[in-house]
Order: C-alpha cells, then sequence, then structure tokens
C-alpha cells in the first residue's frame, strides 16, 4: 500500500479493522504507564506485580505537526477496575487550547469525562451512532464503564501539541467507578493536590 500521507483513502469504521490496515502507529497502555493515575496506588501495584494488565490500545495516523491534514486513532479501552475504579485514558489537555477534537464511539459503553483548568467538568455518556465535539480548552479522558472493549475514533488538527503533565499531577475532579447500580462518581479528593 503507498503512503496513505500521500493518497485519499478510506478506512472501516470499525477500531479492529482500522488497526489491521498496515500504517499509523499502534501502542498500548499497561496499569504500570498509568499507575499514579488510579485512586488506590496499593491496588494499582499488586495488579501489576500479578500481571500488569493492558489499560487500552491506541492506533494513531499523525500528520507532521506544521503539516496539513486531519490526525486520526482508535482507542480500544479494555473492561475492568482498579479497586472498582474503572479502566480510563491517561487523558491530557492541547497544550494551547487551540485545537478542538471529534470523538465518533465505535463499540462498547463509556464516558467522556471533559475538565477545563479551573476544575469545571463533565461526565458524558458516549453513545455509538452520535459524534461528540470537544472544544480545545477541555481536558478529555474517556472511561469504559462497561463489559466489553470501549472503542471510538478520535480526529485533531496536527498542530496541537499534548499536555500530559496537567492532568498527571491534577487528575481529573471527577472519578468514576462501579457501582451495584453501575456507575457511581466521586469527587476526586486528590484533584489539584
Ligand atoms: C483518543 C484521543 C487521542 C489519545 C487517545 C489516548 O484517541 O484523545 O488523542 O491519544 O485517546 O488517550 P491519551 O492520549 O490521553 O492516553
Ligand atoms: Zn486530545
Amino acid at each position: 500500500m503507498n503512503s496513505p500521507f500521500d493518497n485519499q483513502f478510506k478506512v472501516p469504521l470499525d477500531a479492529n479493522k482500522l488497526s489491521s490496515l498496515g500504517f499509523g502507529t499502534r501502542s498500548e497502555r499497561r496499569l504500570s504507564d498509568l499507575k499514579n493515575y488510579f485512586q488506590n496506588q496499593e491496588r494499582a501495584e499488586e495488579l501489576i506485580g500479578e500481571h500488569d494488565p493492558v489499560i487500552y490500545e491506541v492506533w494513531e495516523l499523525e500528520y507532521d505537526k506544521g503539516g496539513r491534514g486531519i490526525s486520526l486513532g482508535t482507542t480500544t479501552i479494555y473492561p475492568g477496575d482498579v479497586d472498582g475504579e474503572f479502566f480510563f485514558t491517561r487523558g491530557h489537555f492541547h497544550a494551547k487550547d487551540d485545537g478542538d477534537e471529534v470523538y465518533i464511539p465505535l463499540s462498547g459503553e463509556g464516558y467522556l469525562a471533559v475538565s477545563t483548568r479551573e476544575g469545571v467538568s463533565d461526565l458524558v455518556a458516549l453513545e455509538v451512532g452520535l459524534l461528540y465535539y470537544v472544544p480545545g480548552h477541555l481536558a478529555h479522558r474517556t472511561v469504559n464503564t462497561g463489559d466489553s472493549p470501549f472503542s471510538f475514533l478520535c480526529l485533531w488538527a496536527p498542530h496541537i501539541d499534548h499536555d500530559y503533565k496537567t492532568i498527571n499531577e491534577s487528575g481529573f475532579p471527577e472519578l468514576v467507578f462501579r457501582s451495584q447500580e453501575g456507575i457511581r462518581v466521586v469527587k476526586n479528593p486528590n484533584y489539584g493536590k
């Protein structure tokens, strides 16, 4: 196949097929890559020692930052939790608030958590068949609240710089846990600390 960067191309809206096309880059995040993101660090350490589960994988086609085009990627978050806290993506801001992002859920069940730098946050259930537009000033994280893999497609402008440091240091204002009723959203007691 020629480089997709030189060509028009079409791809199926299916996370597995997208990632098997042979271009783009594939990466996976294990619990050991995310351990300080979860509330119960002790339990996270135990699980890392046992089997260090893959939390999510990303297939990405990123264009050069200075160039044209639209970057895209699919993320699949596996089902699971750390002491009840559902598996999620690290989450990030876009460094200069200057690039918006579009989310298109493909399969599974999950939520999109968004937050301003001041900690004003929202949690939105993502539905397959709908498109979600996320303004560039909002941090975004996705959470798998179901029992099967949760996959979605994202599109963003290539020029954005990802800021992971802020979320890594301050966390997200709200956390999503498994409960008998389904999910339980709690305020993050360590937010900003
Ligand atoms: C989505 C998008 C990507 C992001 C990925 C994984 O696909 O937001 O830009 O890379 O999720 O999330 P994170 O980068 O926060 O680990
Ligand atoms: Zn983003």
